[in-house]
């Protein structure tokens, strides 16, 4: 496997929380939804003919590409359209496969009403394509499958705005699963493009970063912070930004700039405090700094410096405060320079 570095990983999990992976798979009972799930995702090496009726929504990984949802059938007597309809609109799916191994029923045109009010986008699928036989013998399989697709277009031309048309299958003859593979990748190449563009917009790594930034805030005001300042243990601020950054001395390069280093900015802080202030000053100062850094409400660094330190304590201790946010500022601008040298390897490539 391609080595990732950490915090690229991070940041692409970031951009992955802001996507919708999921495709549901729906339609009629019995119609071998479970066993076209499996199948795709490649969970079953064959058919299976003891497979339970679906209760509740299983997810299957599809590929690496995202997930496939298994919904239970439409219009039992646990799921009424009603009922199916609240299922749908809890799991808020954008995508869903129809699949069908019968003639349309009035649940199924309830719930394909819905999905198309709802703007969800419907792929339909007929499985059991082997089954599709004429008992006279006189229509051969492609016109039985056009007749298929005329009672499709019939029902529901005046709903849906798109290509009537079923994907046929058949999970027993290994048949149509490439048509249906290849109809499946532009909804994900789509979800990738997406990916790309926002794992490579200045917008969404701001985002990242600033989230990055008030987390280190919270923490840095944590109650164990304050016995770090007082035994001056700077390189444990070091450590502790350093891994939530997940970056090191050895990122050097790659951000193009120096690692930086605590001590210079709690010293710089130190030779620019030589005048003494009340310690009312210094909160505000604190507080403002705090709150440009981290962008978080100044509430959080008073009530730190009230409730750890007292009043008393403000003007030691705050060199060291400043010089920590100034530091930590810095640890982001270098997290942001190792993360634009590491974007290209979140990369996600098309297949379609
Ligand atoms: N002939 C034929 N049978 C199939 C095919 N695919 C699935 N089956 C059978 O259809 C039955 C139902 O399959 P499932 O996958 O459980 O169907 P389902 O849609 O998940 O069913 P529910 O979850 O109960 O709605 C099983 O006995 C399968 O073996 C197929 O392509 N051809
Ligand atoms: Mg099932």
């Amino acid at each position: 496997m391609r080595r990732i570095h950490p915090i690229a990983l991070e940041f692409q999990n970031f951009i992955e929380d802001t996507i919708d992976y999921r495709i549901g798979v729906i339609g009629q009972v019995d119609a071998g939804k479970s066993a076209l799930v499996n199948e795709l995702s490649g969970t079953a090496a064959h058919i299976s003919t003891q497979t339970d009726a679906t209760r509740t929504i299983i997810r299957h990984e599809y590929g690496r590409r995202g997930w496939l949802l298994d919904f239970p059938g439409v219009g039992t007597a646990e799921y009424s359209p009603k009922q199916y309809k609240k299922l749908l609109r809890k799991t808020n799916i954008k995508h869903v496969l129809y699949v069908f191994s019968s003639k349309i029923r009035e649940a199924d045109e309830e719930i394909i009403r819905f999905l198309a009010k709802k703007k969800i986008s419907v792929t339909f699928v007929y499985n059991k394509a082997d089954t599709l036989t004429d008992v006279s013998g006189q229509k051969d399989s492609s016109t039985l499958k056009h007749d298929k697709d005329t009672e499709l277009h019939v029902t529901f031309k005046r709903d849906l705005d798109q290509p009537l048309r079923y994907i046929f299958v058949s999970i027993k003859d290994d048949y149509g699963l490439g048509a249906l593979r290849a109809a499946l990748n532009p909804i994900f190449d789509d979800k990738d493009s997406t990916f790309n563009k926002r794992a490579g917009s200045a917008k969404y790594l701001e985002k990242f970063l600033n989230k990055k930034l008030n987390r280190l805030g919270t923490k840095l005001l944590s109650p164990g912070f304050k016995d770090v300042i007082l035994k001056k243990a700077y390189r444990s601020i070091e450590e502790m930004t350093e891994s939530h950054y997940s970056v090191t001395g050895q990122d050097e390069a790659a951000a193009g700039m120096e690692i930086p280093r605590a001590a210079d900015y709690i010293n710089r802080a130190k030779e620019s405090d030589k005048d003494g202030k009340t310690s009312k000053e210094y909160i505000g100062r604190l507080a403002s700094v705090f709150s440009t850094v981290f962008k978080l409400r100044k509430l959080n660094v008073v009530s730190f410096v009230f409730s750890t330190l007292g009043e008393i304590g403000i003007r030691n201790i705050f060199p060291v405060l400043k010089g920590t946010f100034d530091y930590a500022g810095e640890m982001n601008d270098f997290a942001r320079e190792v993360l634009k040298s590491h974007r290209g390897e979140i990369i996600r490539k098309q297949e379609s």
